[in-house]
């Protein structure tokens, strides 16, 4: 994501060509892997090597049991999916820094502790309460879903999520009639993420949706990505995943779920709302203020590919914006 407060010697996307930078970076962390196993640190003194004592490494998660979930067959793709040492290392996730192709932002989520994970859930609902993620992941029908992926940036991939719809939320958590939208947000924890220290963003990130939205069988709320429980970068233990919006809608590691008459704002609408509005679906012919929406580079095999209107998802979300010619749909 980029906000007018850049400084000059940061392109956006479009006009830089990272793939270089990204490539270079990967030769350098394979032949850092490389290095350790050759040398055999770890195994061979006996200590255990740091990823497996890191309080958010996924292999220690208590869910572990329910994985890989049964794959949806409705939800498929025509391209293939995005390898995941590709796509866990390309991650916009600023509460742990600003670059995705930065490999420090992947490490640093990986620090984050995944339990205990409380989130609360209140607004208008019945019953305010707060609950341990692991009683609503085992509450819910976990499902496997390949979902189409493309941020607002202009580059996509394509990803296995693990989740449930969020409608089953939805009606576990019972919300009254005047709710009218659904606002997410992510922890505050500048000990574990300390980019939340810094003043350019307002945190907690926060997003949202309406009701209505909510209620589409492609909303969905991943907990695993790749048959296994989400690495942390991905937003573990609890993210959306909005396949015919742009990224930014998609909140991570949620610790909030809230039931509204208001329309929420969201993060990067408080920062930028002439660039990045609430409703932010897909669309090829509508750009960003600052560049082309009409294509997009699928990270995982290189390739550009047209952008499809509502991300390929018209068929099942166009209905819900018929009634709402006037709104700024596509930012
Ligand atoms: N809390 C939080 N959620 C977030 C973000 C973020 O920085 N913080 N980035 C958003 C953006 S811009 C995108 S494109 C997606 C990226 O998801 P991925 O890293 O799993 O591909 O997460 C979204 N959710
Ligand atoms: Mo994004």
């Amino acid at each position: 994501m980029f906000i007018r407060r850049r400084r000059s010697w940061e392109l956006p996307e479009s006009a830089a060509t990272p793939e270089s930078i990204y490539l270079s970076r990967r030769h350098l962390l394979g032949a850092g892997v490389g290095l350790l196993a050759a040398a055999g640190v770890g195994a061979v003194a006996g200590i255990a090597p740091a990823q497996a004592a890191a309080p958010g490494d996924p292999a220690n998660d208590p869910t572990n049991d329910l994985y890989p979930a049964k794959r949806n067959p409705a939800f498929t793709l025509d391209h293939p999916v995005t390898p995941e040492d590709i796509s866990g290392n390309y991650n916009n996730f600023y509460e742990f820094g600003s670059e995705r192709t930065n490999y420090q932002c992947t490490a640093a989520a990986a620090r984050m502790p995944r339990r205990p994970w409380t989130v609360k859930i209140d607004g208008l609902v019945e019953q305010p309460r707060e609950v341990g993620i692991d009683d609503i992941i085992r509450a819910m029908p976990l499902e496997e879903r390949l979902y189409r992926h493309r941020c607002v940036e202009a580059w996509s991939m394509a990803v296995p999520w693990t989740g449930f719809p969020v409608r089953e939320l939805v009606a576990w958590a019972k919300p009254l009639s005047g709710a009218k939208y659904v606002r997410l947000e992510t922890f505050l924890n500048p000990k574990v993420a300390p980019a939340q220290n810094g003043f350019i963003y307002p945190w907690p990130y926060v997003d949202g949706l309406t009701m209505a939205e909510a209620a589409n069988d492609l909303a969905f709320f991943v907990t695993g990505v790749y048959g296994k429980p989400a690495p942390n970068q991905f937003g573990a233990p609890l993210r959306l995943a909005l396949p015919w919006k742009y990224g930014f809608k998609s909140v991570k590691s949620i610790v909030r779920i809230s039931f509204t008459a208001d329309r929420p704002i969201g993060l990067w609408e408080k920062v930028q709302g002439r660039e990045y509005g609430f409703w932010a679906n897909v669309n090829p012919e509508v750009p960003h203020p600052r560049w082309s929406q009409a294509s997009e580079r699928d990270i995982g095999t290189g390739e550009r590919r047209p952008t499809l209107l509502y991300n390929g998802y018209a068929e099942q979300v166009a209905g819900l914006y018929a009634d709402l010619k006037g709104e700024k749909l596509f930012m």
